[in-house]
């Protein structure tokens, strides 16, 4: 019988060197792309939780790099924060596996790397007050702060064109004509829409692919759900989910906060009237932002935010139509027309954006 993936988590633990006794394992199901596991030891009554994620192999075929990645940019930013409260949860902790290597392989060649479980937080997988907002955004522009005299030459570009729309257009073009699932009729109103605003949805991916834009460290996938916030001070702690730094523009990552801050419904809500666009909370965490980013980036960059939340949001509309179209090949989904509700979501929050644009 194939070994279940708790079993294999069991498996994979005694590759690392976590002390004391296993008291138990708990999934969690937060991310869309990685298999999330939180293991609690208990050593002479000291509770200890960790995180154990397989990384999804399909999406990044070479974890060795992403690891590589994730330790040199955490090194950084440790040293940034050494003698401020609670340094040690303000950056993920690689646990390095027995034989020295940022990861262990298990007997199906699949990649597991350990952090220690930052503690004490909480996690949200959209806002409900202002106050959040403001201090998402000045949590993802202190990252980059952080990362701001980060060399981005010694990276690697573990998913190429990763926000580039020109590429994710294409992607969306050949799954309609494989159509492998018989889908793509069903969604003409959707792939309407898109074809439709290509031009203006593809401004800000253009100009940063065509070098019109400072190339600078990014994170790439800063929804709101990939940053922890301490449960004391209420302030964003640590950012986390590190697999996609790259360099880019900053850009990308205040879309991707804009889309997923300013929200009014959850990103796969099926109720898509109960979904609009937050002025109150997209105020609250641009103010958060400038705080912590104006003293590095440019005025061009600055007068960008606002249409960066419709990019991102529009980016997130096409590649999740063409998953769905792909029959859910790349996200992780729990029903068959999940990345259809996920994509209806985002056009009616970029609908949202469009009615609202002058106001904000
Ligand atoms: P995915 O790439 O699948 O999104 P993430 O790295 O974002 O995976 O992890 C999924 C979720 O697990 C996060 O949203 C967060 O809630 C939780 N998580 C991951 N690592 C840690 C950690 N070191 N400490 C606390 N929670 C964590
Ligand atoms: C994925 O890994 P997760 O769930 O934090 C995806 C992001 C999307 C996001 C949409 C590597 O993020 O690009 O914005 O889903 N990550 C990857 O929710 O593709
Ligand atoms: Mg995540």
């Amino acid at each position: 019988m194939a070994m279940s993936t708790q079993d294999k988590v069991k498996d994979i633990l005694s590759l690392f060197p976590m002390q004391g006794e296993l008291k138990g394992i708990k999934i969690n199901t937060q991310g869309h792309i990685n298999s999330t596991f939180i293991s609690l030891f208990e050593e002479n009554g000291r509770e200890q939780r960790y995180t154990h994620q397989m990384i999804n192999s399909s999406v990044f075929p070479h974890p060795d790099q992403v690891m590589s990645n994730i330790l040199l940019v955490t090194e950084h930013i440790r040293e940034k924060v050494k003698g401020m409260e609670d340094e040690d949860r303000r950056t993920l902790r690689v646990i390095k596996a027995k034989d020295g290597k940022p990861y262990a392989i298990d007997s199906d060649g699949m990649y597991w790397r350990t952090y220690t479980f930052i503690d004490g937080v909480k996690s949200y997988d959209r806002v409900d007050n202002e106050e959040i907002a403001y201090n998402l955004g000045l949590g993802i522009g202190t990252f980059q702060h952080q990362l701001s005299d980060f060399d981005s030459s010694k990276l690697y570009t573990v998913i190429p064109h990763f926000h580039d729309m020109a590429m994710r257009f294409q992607q969306l073009r050949d799954a309609i004509k494989a159509d492998s699932k018989g889908r793509a009729g069903s969604v003409s109103k959707e792939l309407e829409f898109l074809f439709d605003n290509e031009d203006r949805l593809s401004v800000i991916s253009n100009s940063y692919y065509k070098n019109l834009l400072p190339s600078r460290v990014t994170h790439n996938d800063t929804k709101i759900n990939n940053v922890l916030f301490s449960e004391r001070t209420g302030k964003a702690l640590a950012v986390i989910d590190l697999d996609t730094i790259m360099p880019g523009t900053i850009l990308f990552d205040t879309g991707d906060m804009i889309r997923t801050a300013c929200s009014t419904a959850d990103e796969d809500e099926k109720d898509t009237s109960l979904m609009e666009f937050s002025i109150p909370y997209y105020k609250a965490l641009y103010e958060g932002y400038l705080d912590a980013s104006s003293s590095f980036i440019t005025e061009k960059e600055r007068e960008c935010i606002k249409e960066s939340g419709r990019t991102i949001t529009a980016i997130m509309a096409v590649r999740f139509l063409t998953d769905y179209i792909n029959g859910d090949t790349y996200y992780k989904t729990a029903y068959p027309e999940h990345n259809l509700v996920r994509t209806r979501t985002q056009l009616k929050l970029i609908e949202s954006m469009d009615k609202q644009w002058e106001d904000f």
